[in-house]
């Protein structure tokens, strides 16, 4: 039987130019294509190129001369030129099979195989099942006509099937082949990572989409309605990770873990009921956060939440859909603050209808809300959400532009009706500027890291590497 090879880029060297400050995290989705396709029997391999630091030019001599016939590469918006290259070259030389998939993928199938002819088949959304039927196919020669889920080329022709209805009851999904993965080399940044060092960190994904439909993101569009896996099949995984693996921080990658909120209870009560010795961090929206909540994730090990808050004006917030209002913001960060839950909040810069007035509010709403650390991005139209079908229809795009160049820390063809490019470019790099050298948030920093001497260096570097803007 032909082996499989699936493949995470090497973004933080190749997109990123990585200055090793940042988190290197395991590619999840992967893990899971791997343990589902072995539980049916096929030869798997997986290769994190990006947490092995491997250079484009190494990843590509390894998967021309490794014995795989059959190369799966994941897929972003940020990595789509990567990949790309990459998979040009294997072809040149090798003519392996070459299989892509992830978000970008996804929502640009067709523009991508007819930009980039060496790929041959790309698996749209949700992958298990799909890519299982594909190497189905691909064993006994058939093609993938019809396959659901599959955009392919056929006589010069490129074909999208239809696609393929989500998994019906994600508990039944396999954990991720964490033995496929080298453990020891992921880490999350000096603000997130609480001192166990890479070995101990494992990340869990408890379920699949949002009910919410922010603008600017495509989880919806992705994922279809949530499914959420139920709390004995995420607890048997935490015991996995916990017992078998000792990891000793869990990160739930969910969108929103805390929803729904009886499932979340029972979550965090099963957790307290058993000793499983573990710290864990999440995603959270702040519209259900009250004391009672607070106090039972503290009681279960939460040491930190992440916080979607995007805005410091209501309008803003309101035209964005994010369905939250600034007095909830502030209650919540008040509430994990007082049962010492660190607290990260993400904000955004240049939302369509931000003006420079509405930025430094945000940058002003984020100093004020003394969060543990805020995080700026610049705001991306990345494919599969309404603010890009927004920027598209616009007269604000110009039309053809690379997909390097949408990127979250710098605007360089986005735009809105109030901003020019180069003015979101600066209302960023003032929230930085703003939120990390002011000297209450010194202080806070340097207090954090003599609490934790582990941190300093790279508390040190992360600070650094953020104010060089
Ligand atoms: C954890 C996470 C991260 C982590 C780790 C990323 C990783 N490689 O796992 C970190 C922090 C590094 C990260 C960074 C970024 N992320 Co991120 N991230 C996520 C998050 C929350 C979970 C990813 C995950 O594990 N999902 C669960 C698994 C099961 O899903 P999956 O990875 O998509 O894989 C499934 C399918 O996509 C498919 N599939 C995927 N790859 C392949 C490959 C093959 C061959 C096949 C057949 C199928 C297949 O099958 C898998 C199983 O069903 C998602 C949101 C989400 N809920 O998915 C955002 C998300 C992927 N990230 C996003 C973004 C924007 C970013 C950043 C650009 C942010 C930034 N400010 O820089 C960077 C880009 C990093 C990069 N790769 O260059 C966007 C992507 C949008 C886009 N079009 O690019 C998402 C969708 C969030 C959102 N809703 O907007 N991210
Ligand atoms: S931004 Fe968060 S809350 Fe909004 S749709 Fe995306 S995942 Fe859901």
């Amino acid at each position: 039987m032909n082996k499989i090879l699936l493949v995470n880029p090497p973004y933080n060297l190749e997109v990123y130019k990585e200055n090793k400050n940042f988190s290197v995290h395991p590619p999840v989705g992967l893990a899971y294509l791997a343990s589902f396709i072995k539980g049916h029997g096929y030869d798997v391999e997986l290769i994190d190129a990006n947490a092995l630091n491997m250079s484009k030019n190494e990843l590509i001599d390894l998967l021309i001369n490794h014995p795989a016939g059959i190369i799966g590469i994941t897929s972003v918006t940020a990595t789509i030129n990567l990949v790309c290259r990459i998979c040009d070259k294997v072809k040149e030389s090798s003519g392996k099979v070459l299989i892509i998939g992830g978000q970008h993928a996804t929502f640009k199938a067709e523009e991508i195989l007819a930009g980039c002819k060496s790929i041959d088949y790309i698996v749209r959304g949700e992958g298990e099942m799909t890519l299982l039927r594909l190497l189905n196919r691909l064993k006994i020669n058939k093609t993938a006509r019809g396959l659901m889920g599959i955009t392919y080329s056929e006589e010069n022709r490129t074909i999208s099937n239809p696609p393929r209805p989500p998994i019906k009851n994600i508990n039944k999904l396999p954990f991720p082949a964490w033995e496929l993965l080298p453990r020891s080399r992921y880490r999350l940044n000096g603000f997130q990572d609480i001192g166990f060092k890479g070995e101990q960190l494992g990340k869990l994904i408890s379920t699949r989409g949002c009910p919410n439909k922010c603008t600017f993101c495509s989880s919806a569009h992705f994922w279809g309605k949530p499914r959420f896996r139920n709390v004995d099949n995420i607890f048997e995984e935490l015991v996995f990770l916990t017992q078998k693996l000792k990891v000793r921080h869990i990160d739930f990658m969910d969108d929103c873990l805390t929803i729904p909120v009886s499932r979340f209870r029972e979550l965090c009560n099963r957790i307290i009921g058993n000793n499983l010795n573990f710290k864990w961090s999440c995603y959270s929206r702040v519209q259900n956060i009250n004391e009672e909540l607070v106090q039972l994730m503290k009681k279960a090990g939460c040491f930190m939440v992440l916080l979607g808050i995007e805005s410091g004006n209501q309008e803003i917030i309101n035209s964005i859909r994010k369905n939250i209002t600034l007095e909830q913001v502030t209650n919540a960060v008040k509430l994990f603050k007082k049962y010492d839950i660190d607290c990260l909040g993400f904000f955004m810069v240049g939302l369509p209808k931000d003006t420079k007035e509405t930025v430094r509010e945000t940058v002003d709403f984020a100093r004020k809300l003394n969060l543990d650390f805020p995080f700026f991005s610049v705001t991306t139209p990345f494919p599969g959400t309404e603010l890009y079908d927004w920027f598209m229809s616009s007269n604000l795009s110009p039309g053809s532009f690379q997909w390097s160049q949408l990127s979250t820390h710098g605007a360089t063809v986005y735009r809105t009706e109030n901003l020019s490019s180069e003015e979101i470019k600066k209302l960023y790099d003032y929230a930085i500027r703003k939120c990390y050298l002011d000297p209450a948030f010194i202080t806070k920093l340097i207090i954090k890291m003599i609490k934790n001497p582990y941190k300093l260096s790279r508390y040190w570097k992360l600070f650094r590497t953020f104010i060089n803007v």
